[in-house]
C-alpha cells in the first residue's frame, strides 16, 4: 500500500478548536439564516471532521473529480451543513460564502441535504438514513477491485464515512456492514457520530444495541473514542487505516456541542438555536465574530489543507499520462464513462444471432445470452444478484466471483441482500471505474427501491436485472408475482423501465441500458420462453424508441393493440383473430414507457394511430390509460395473483388472445357509438 503523500500544511497559530468551531459557527448561522437545518449534527462532529480533513483525507479542492481522491460519505445528510462548512472552508469552487448563506434556497449549491452532481465535492446524495453507508460499501468495494485491476500507483484510497444513530438503526445498515465485514472491505472507515440522540430524544427510547459488538459480530474492527479529543480521533483513524477489515469508530460526541441550553438533547437535532442561544454559544466557545465571518488565519490554514492534495494529484497525473503514452490504456477505458469500441461489434452480434435463429427462449435467458456476448468487450462490467444468480442468469461464463480474498473477479454474490446491493451499486457507479448491474425477482424491486429512486435521483448508470416479471413466472404465487412493480417503477421520475418481449428485444434493452450515462435502468425479463416477433431486423434499436409498430396491417387500420414483454405474443395473436373477423389490427410492441414519452408528438401519434387502442400487460393498469385514451381498453390484472402453472393463470385472469380481440371489438363498438352520437 502506497501511503497518500500529502503536503504538510504549514503550522501556524491557529488551534484545533478554532478550526472547529470555524465549522461550527457557520452551521449555526446558516441555519439560523435559513430558519430550517440540523445545527447539531455538524456542531457534535466538527472535531472529528476536523482531524479527518486536516490530518487525513488525501484531496484536492482544486479537482473535486480526481479519481485517486479519498471518498468522504456524509451519511447523516441531515447534517449538510458540515458538509457545505468544510467545502467552503477548503476552497471548493461554487462554495461560496454567499452560497452558505443561501442555504436551503432555490436555485443554491447548498440544498437542504446533499445533492451529488449538484454541489461540487458531494459525492453521493443522502438525507434517506442508512443511504450513504451502504452506498460507501459499493464505493470500498470499487476501490478494492480497481486497485485489484492496477494497482497502488493508480488506484489506492480510503473511504469516510459519517453516520449517525439513524443511520445505524435502518435495517439497511445490517446488510451493508454484513456485506462489508463480509468481503473485507478495509478501505472503509465508518465514523459514528455516537451521541446517542435522535429526533424523538435519547436513543435509549427505541435502541439498545451495543454498535460496537455489533460491527465486530459483523467482521469489522471496531473501537469507542472520546469525539471530542483530537488525538484519541486521530490515532483511532490511525489504527483503523491499517486494519485489514472495515472499520467502525464510534465517536461519544455532544449533539449541538457548545450550545449551553442545547446541548446533549434533542432540542439541537433539528431547528436553528436562535439568537439568544447562539450568543450565548458564541461566548462559551469564545467566537466573537461576526455571521459567517472566519478569522483570515483560520480560513488561511482551511483553505492551506484544500491545497495539500495538489503534488499527490499530479504526481497520480503524471503517472497515469506515462500510462497513457503507449496508446489507450485499459486504466483510461475503465475510468471512461463511454463504452468501449469493441462493445457495439458484439452487441451487434447477439442481436443479429437472435434475428437469425429467432429463439424461442425466456427473456431472462435472452439476457444472459447478451451479457456473455458483451462480456469480453466490456471488462468493466461488474454483474452480480441477491443470491439469485441460477434464476436471474446474470453471471457471465467469464465471470469470476469476487471474494475476500480474490479481488480480481467481475461477479459479486451479493447474499439475500436486495438493499444493500442496490445502494452498493450506486455506489460503484458513483465511484466509477464500473458498470453494476445486479439481480433479483421483479417482486422484490420494492426491498431495493429507496437505492434505486436515489440513483434516479443523481442521474447515474445503474443496471437492475429484474427477472419473474408477472404471473408468468406460474407456481410460485401472487407472493413472486409482480402486479403493481411496473407501474410503481415507471412512477419514479429518470428511471428507465424495460419490459422486452423477446431475444432481440433484450439485447436492444441491454443495449439502450449500458448506453444511458445519466439513467439507472431496469430490465424486467420473463421467466417463461417467449416466441421470437421480430422478423427483419435493421441496424435501428427499436427499443430505444419505447414503442414502435411490429404489425401494420393493409389498407389502414381499424384498432391498435398495444403490449409489453410476454404480452406482445398475446397481441399478435390477437390481431390474427381479428383479422379472420374482418378487422385490422395494428400491434405496437412499447418495451419502454420513459423512452416512448421522450419521443415526438408525431412519432407517438404515428405509432398509437387515430382509432381505438387495447392495451395488454400482465399488471396492473398504472399508466396505461395515458397511452389507450378514452375508447381505450386495458387487458390486465385488477388484484394479486394465484399459485398455478402460468398458462393456468393468463386463462384464469383472462389475459388471453380472445380477450384482448374481445375488448377490441368493444373499444370499437364504443367509438363507433361516440361518434354516432357526436
Ligand atoms: C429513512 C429516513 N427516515 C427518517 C428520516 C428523518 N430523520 C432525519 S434525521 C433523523 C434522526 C437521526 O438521528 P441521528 O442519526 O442520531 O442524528 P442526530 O440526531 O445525531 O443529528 C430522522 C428520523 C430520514 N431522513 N430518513
Amino acid at each position: 500500500m502506497n501511503a497518500p503523500v500529502l503536503s504538510p500544511v504549514a503550522r501556524t497559530e491557529v488551534s484545533h478548536a478554532e478550526m472547529a468551531n470555524a465549522i461550527r459557527f457557520l452551521a449555526i448561522d446558516a441555519v439560523e439564516k435559513a430558519k430550517s437545518g440540523h445545527p447539531g449534527m455538524p456542531m457534535g462532529m466538527a472535531d472529528v471532521a476536523t482531524v479527518l480533513f486536516s490530518r487525513f483525507l488525501k484531496f484536492d479542492a482544486a479537482d473535486p473529480a480526481w479519481p485517486d481522491r479519498d471518498r468522504f460519505v456524509l451519511s447523516a445528510g441531515h447534517g449538510s451543513m458540515l458538509l457545505y462548512a468544510l467545502l467552503h472552508l477548503t476552497g471548493y469552487q461554487g462554495v461560496t460564502s454567499d452560497e452558505l448563506r443561501a442555504f436551503r434556497q432555490w436555485g443554491s449549491k447548498t440544498p437542504g441535504h446533499p445533492e451529488f452532481g449538484h454541489t461540487p465535492g458531494v459525492e453521493t446524495t443522502t438525507g434517506p438514513l442508512g443511504q450513504g453507508i451502504a452506498t460507501a460499501v459499493g464505493m470500498a468495494l470499487a476501490e478494492r477491485l480497481l486497485n485489484a485491476r492496477f494497482g497502488d500507483d493508480f488506484v489506492d484510497h480510503f473511504i469516510y464515512v459519517i453516520a449517525g444513530d439513524g443511520c445505524l438503526m435502518e435495517g439497511l445498515s445490517h446488510e451493508a456492514i454484513s456485506l462489508a465485514g463480509h468481503l473485507r472491505l478495509n478501505r472503509l472507515i465508518v465514523l459514528f457520530d455516537d451521541n446517542q440522540i435522535s429526533i424523538d430524544g435519547a436513543t435509549s427510547l427505541s435502541c439498545s444495541d451495543d454498535q460496537v459488538a455489533r460491527f465486530k459480530a459483523s467482521g469489522w474492527s471496531a473501537c469507542r473514542i472520546d469525539g471530542h479529543d483530537p488525538e484519541a480521533i486521530s490515532a483511532a483513524i490511525e489504527q483503523a487505516r491499517k486494519s485489514e477489515r472495515p472499520s467502525l469508530i464510534a465517536c461519544r460526541t455532544v449533539i449541538g456541542f457548545g450550545a449551553p441550553n442545547r446541548q446533549g438533547s434533542e432540542k439541537a437535532h433539528g431547528a436553528p438555536l436562535g439568537a439568544d442561544e447562539i450568543a450565548k454559544t458564541r461566548a462559551a466557545l469564545d467566537w466573537p465574530y461576526q455571521p459567517f465571518a472566519i478569522p483570515e488565519s483560520v480560513l488561511a490554514q482551511w483553505r492551506g489543507i484544500g491545497a495539500r492534495g495538489q503534488s499527490a494529484r499530479r504526481a497520480w497525473i503524471e503517472r497515469t499520462r506515462r500510462l497513457n503514452s503507449a496508446g489507450r490504456s485499459p486504466f483510461h477505458d475503465a475510468l471512461n464513462r463511454k463504452l468501449p469500441c469493441g462493445y457495439a461489434d458484439a452487441l451487434a452480434q447477439i442481436r443479429d444471432r437472435f434475428a437469425t435463429e429467432r429463439p424461442n427462449i425466456a427473456t431472462r435467458q435472452a439476457s444472459q445470452l447478451v451479457i456473455d456476448a458483451i462480456a469480453e468487450a466490456l471488462p468493466n462490467l461488474l454483474g452480480g444478484s441477491a443470491d439469485l444468480t441460477h434464476s436471474n442468469l446474470t453471471r457471465a461464463k467469464t465471470h469470476q466471483p469476487v471474494k475476500p480474498d480474490f479481488r480480481g473477479g467481475s461477479y459479486i454474490h451479493y447474499g439475500v441482500r436486495e438493499h444493500a446491493m442496490a445502494a452498493a451499486m450506486n455506489g460503484i457507479a458513483l465511484h466509477g471505474g464500473f458498470i453494476p448491474y445486479g439481480g433479483t425477482f421483479l417482486t422484490f424491486a420494492d426491498y431495493s427501491r429507496p437505492a434505486i429512486r436515489l440513483a434516479a435521483l443523481m442521474r447515474i448508470r445503474v443496471i437492475h436485472v429484474m427477472t419473474h416479471d408477472s404471473i408468468g413466472l406460474g407456481e410460485d404465487g401472487p407472493t413472486h408475482q409482480p402486479v403493481e412493480h411496473l407501474a410503481s417503477l415507471r412512477a419514479i421520475p429518470n428511471l428507465l423501465v424495460f419490459r422486452p418481449g423477446d431475444a432481440v428485444e433484450t439485447a436492444e434493452a441491454w443495449d439502450c441500458a449500458l448506453r444511458a450515462q445519466a439513467s439507472p435502468s431496469v430490465l424486467c425479463l420473463s421467466r417463461q420462453a417467449l416466441p421470437a416477433f421480430r422478423e427483419s431486423i435493421g441496424s435501428a434499436n427499436l427499443v430505444a424508441s419505447g414503442a414502435y409498430v411490429v404489425i401494420e396491417p393493409e389498407g389502414g387500420r381499424d384498432v391498435t393493440l398495444i403490449a409489453t414483454g410476454s404480452e406482445v405474443s398475446i397481441a399478435l395473436k390477437a390481431a390474427k383473430l381479428l383479422t379472420k373477423d374482418g378487422f385490422r389490427a395494428a400491434v405496437v410492441s412499447a418495451p419502454c414507457f420513459d423512452l416512448f414519452r421522450q419521443q415526438s408528438r408525431e412519432y407517438q401519434a404515428a405509432v398509437l394511430g387515430s382509432v381505438p387502442r387495447v392495451g395488454v400487460e400482465a399488471a396492473i393498469e398504472g399508466d396505461w390509460a395515458r397511452w389507450l385514451g378514452d375508447a381505450g381498453e386495458f387487458v390486465g390484472m385488477t388484484g394479486f395473483g394465484a399459485s398455478a402453472p402460468a398458462e393456468v393463470l393468463y386463462r384464469e385472469f383472462g389475459i388471453t388472445a380472445e380477450a384482448v380481440a374481445t375488448a377490441a371489438l368493444h373499444s370499437l363498438a364504443r367509438s363507433r357509438m361516440a361518434k354516432a352520437y357526436a
